[in-house]
């Protein structure tokens, strides 16, 4: 820790991080928490509230990372809690059917009209996993395409090429992946349209659908070219191949309606995750019902979940989805303005000092990659400086603010912070980028 951290010592989380590393592989319990990429030592959290995390040494952050996306209200916010609390008291679990699914199921279909029918599952893993496996049964077909540096959880076709930690420790793919699994996933650059039409031109009636993140967030946050998700629309639709798009970051954060209400274009599968469990472990993939129903019970494509439509995420999901709703006019302009003053302020503080820095940003999302840009693809967003951005990284967190700990990440504003938040990150960034 420098010296001149305004930040108490991190003993606590020093100690709580050596137990860790008794149990756990790198002491976490999924990679990026290890902050191998920006060096210094994570902090262990002991509570959160509204836009603040607090760790074990009594230190205060403005999180600017919002556990990767779901706290778009801030942490513990009241509806929500009390709706867990009284969830719990009526079973943490059921294993069968209950009233809350398909109440969370309709505020769903409000916000995502192409979302005819739904199934919930426990994690944005599961839900492309599984939205992928249907797209193969539905069609018959047995290739897919995917985008360098999109990120879709970790099965094993989705590792290849991939963004979030993949692209933060800088793995290829994943050992333990076969090959013959890996062989059927075409990862092609992202915002280039002529190499998704040469690969159906490749690949003719042999490939089920096109996944996406309309906005990637796990290569750190691209935005899609104009016209580049309807390129990707009208291609699937002339192939005969199904578009997902993956809104597990983008759903009811860009706008109510993620990025299909935002950019007008309608998928055949969604996947939802983050937001729509409010915090708790939820997630969702679903689109136009003569797919969907290909599911069992009703159709041959296999998939299932103890926990999926667990009564305390739908809980959570529900009073957070109809916050948004009720409040839809004040959330997002709000979300925007503020998130627009954090993320150029910082922009503006970085170029009085010379600091190339490309600032992308959709909304609530946004990264700032240590380049001089343009960032329109992962190539483009691999020429970011990252040793700079882990230096920047290791000087906000001394200054109480904590970004996403890599170049690959995009942070998330919620509607806690507001401007005593942008003041404090801007305090700490005009210290960081001046050193
Ligand atoms: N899927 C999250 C956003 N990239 C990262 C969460 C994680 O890998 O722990």
């Amino acid at each position: 820790m420098r010296s001149d951290s305004r930040i108490n010592p991190l003993a606590h989380s020093l100690d709580l991080a050596r137990r860790a590393e008794e149990f756990f592989p790198g002491g976490v319990n999924s990679p990026v928490r290890a902050f191998r990429a920006v060096g210094g030592d994570p902090p262990f959290v002991a509570r959160a509230e509204g836009a603040y995390l607090f760790d074990a040494d009594g230190n205060r952050y403005v999180d600017l990372f919002g556990s990767w996306g779901p706290m778009v209200l801030g942490h513990a916010f009241p509806p929500v809690v009390e709706a867990i609390r009284e969830a719990a008291g009526r079973s943490a679990s059921f294993g069968t059917s209950h009233a809350g699914e398909a109440n969370l199921a309709e505020l769903v279909r409000r916000c995502f009209p192409s979302v005819e029918k739904m199934r919930f599952v426990n994690s944005g893993t599961e839900a492309c996993m599984s939205a992928i496996r249907l797209a193969r049964g539905f069609t018959g077909r047995n290739f897919i395409i995917k985008f360098e540096g999109c990120y879709h959880g970790h099965a094993d076709a989705l590792l290849v090429k991939a963004g979030s930690g993949v692209a933060t420790l800088g793995i290829p793919g994943s050992a333990g992946v076969p090959a013959e699994t890996a062989q059927h996933t075409l990862a092609l650059p992202y915002n280039n349209l002529a190499a998704v039409e040469a690969a159906f031109a490749a690949h003719p009636d042999e490939i089920a659908c096109i996944l996406v993140e309309p906005v990637v967030g796990n290569a750190g946050t691209i935005p899609p070219a104009p016209g580049y998700l309807e390129g990707l629309r009208k291609i699937a639709t002339k192939h005969g191949a199904l578009l997902i798009l993956d809104e597990v970051m983008t759903g009811f954060r860009l706008s109510l309606g993620g990025a299909q209400q935002l950019y007008g274009v309608t998928p055949d599968l969604t996947t939802l995750g983050k937001i729509l469990g409010g915090g708790l472990p939820c997630a969702a993939f679903g689109g136009r019902a003569a797919v969907m129903d290909q599911l069992a019970p009703l159709g041959p494509v296999y998939q299932a979940g103890t926990l999926s439509g667990n009564p305390l995420a739908m809980a959570a999901g529900i009073a957070t989805i109809k916050h948004l709703i009720e409040h839809e006019g004040e959330v997002y302009p709000q979300l925007e303005r503020v998130t627009q003053s954090i993320a150029e302020g910082v922009a503006k503080l970085a170029q009085q000092v010379g600091v190339p820095l490309t600032t992308s940003r959709v909304g609530s999302m946004f990264t700032w990659f240590f380049t001089g840009g343009p960032v329109t693809d992962f190539a483009s967003a691999s020429a970011s400086d990252t040793a700079a951005f882990a230096r920047f990284h290791r000087r906000m967190l001394a200054s109480g603010v904590w970004l996403p700990p890599s170049q690959f990440e995009a942070a998330f504003v919620s509607t806690a912070h507001g401007h005593s938040e942008v003041e404090l990150v801007l305090e700490a960034a005009r210290g960081a980028l001046s050193e």
